[in-house]
């Protein structure tokens, strides 16, 4: 098809964003508030679901309501929570050992030299082995919007060459009065979730995350070094970007979260990452002492795991100029219960913060 040269021009007008209008906000800007989206339903989650993955009805089965009620262990005495924090502390003391904080563990196995466990943090489910005294950890993509992994299995996770996991499929409802409090229901129980473990931990690039991970977010599953640095992206700190240094780097690395590190922990911790969603060129090039990954604000150039899953945590805005001083921006923070505007002033090479509004829910 041909298409008429005028035609031709509006679209590469309109795909040609410049660093201006990815950074800036202009004051026709609308503020765009959180659109809650509606649930996949079962047929859409099965039509969706990866490859790699098979979903398997499990005729006895462990209910998502029981197994959910029985983890909380809400009408057990002091003691006896303390006794199982201990006896958890206590199985899972060579994971912590390699991985500390990074993940909540449970599902523990031995196969032979391999010390197996399924491991979850602010992405989503991993699937961790320590073979031989060497840690690693296998991203599964199943985003926890949809699939639900009891925590507690009879059977073990490893049979064979597959990771086998009961659980459920689920949908996320927002609770009312509670911002960034996710509630859970089943809408199919009783399901068996099987992936092929040669799949799972394959890692093309050899650079030490799995295919999974790479495509799940966003870098090149092809290339050890995504953004070209020179720093593979398994030690790059801000793997998906070049870093850089100017003015406007500076401000978005006073307003990212501070993290106490005083032994040099984060830079160690390779499966701990800070998400925001933002396309500031400005705000991709900062220099950062934990990990970081960022998500693009339009739909149609996320991934397909960072639609479906909500990872960030916090996020900043884009800058607004103001119309008499060139020297004054207007950015803001939030969280998932907060809000802050802030007025930042470049003087002297430096920047002076001062908080102008915000709202806490
Ligand atoms: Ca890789
Ligand atoms: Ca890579
Ligand atoms: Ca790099």
């Amino acid at each position: 098809m041909k298409i008429p040269y005028w035609l031709a021009f509006i679209l590469l007008f309109s795909c040609s964003e410049t660093v201006e209008n990815r950074c800036f906000a202009g004051l026709k800007d609308k503020l765009t508030y959180y659109q809650e989206k509606k649930p996949f339903t079962i047929d859409q989650i099965l039509e969706n679901k990866p490859d790699y993955l098979e979903i398997i009805s499990l005729k006895k089965y462990r209910s998502f309501k029981q197994d959910s009620i029985e983890a909380i262990h809400r009408y057990e005495s002091d003691e006896a929570q303390e006794e199982r924090w201990k006896a958890h502390q206590e199985e899972f003391k060579m994971f912590k050992k390699n991985f500390s904080d990074q993940f909540s563990f449970s599902h523990k196995q031995q196969v032979g030299n391999t010390l197996y466990a399924l491991g979850k943090n602010n992405l989503g489910f991993w699937l961790i082995t320590i073979m031989n005294n060497k840690p690693s950890a296998y991203f599964l993509g199943l985003s926890f919007s949809h699939y639900y992994i009891n925590y507690i299995q009879q059977k073990p996770i490893i049979n064979g060459g597959f990771l086998e996991l009961e659980g459920s499929l689920v949908k996320i409802i927002k609770v009312a009065g509670l911002p960034g409090y996710d509630d859970y229901s089943a809408i199919s129980d009783g399901k068996l979730f099987r992936l092929n473990l040669n799949e799972l931990t394959k890692d093309s690039d050899h650079d030490g995350y799995n295919d999974i991970f790479e495509k799940s977010f966003g870098l090149n599953p092809e290339s050890m070094d995504t953004d070209g640095d020179g720093i593979s992206d398994f030690d790059d700190l801000n793997p998906m970007f070049r870093s850089s240094k100017n003015k406007f780097t500076g401000l978005y690395e006073l307003l990212m979260p501070q993290y106490a590190d005083t032994e040099g922990n984060l830079k160690k911790m390779h499966y701990t990452f800070s998400v925001f969603e933002n396309d500031c060129d400005y705000f991709h090039q900062v220099n950062t002492d934990y990990r970081i990954l960022f998500i693009p604000e339009s739909d149609n150039k996320k991934t397909y795991y960072v639609k479906l899953t909500d990872v960030t945590s916090e996020n900043i805005s884009k800058m607004k100029k103001d119309k008499k001083n060139p020297d004054r921006f207007y950015i803001s923070k939030s969280g998932s219960s907060y809000e802050r505007d802030y007025s930042a002033e470049y003087r002297n090479g430096k920047w002076k913060l001062e908080m102008i509004g915000g709202i806490d829910i």
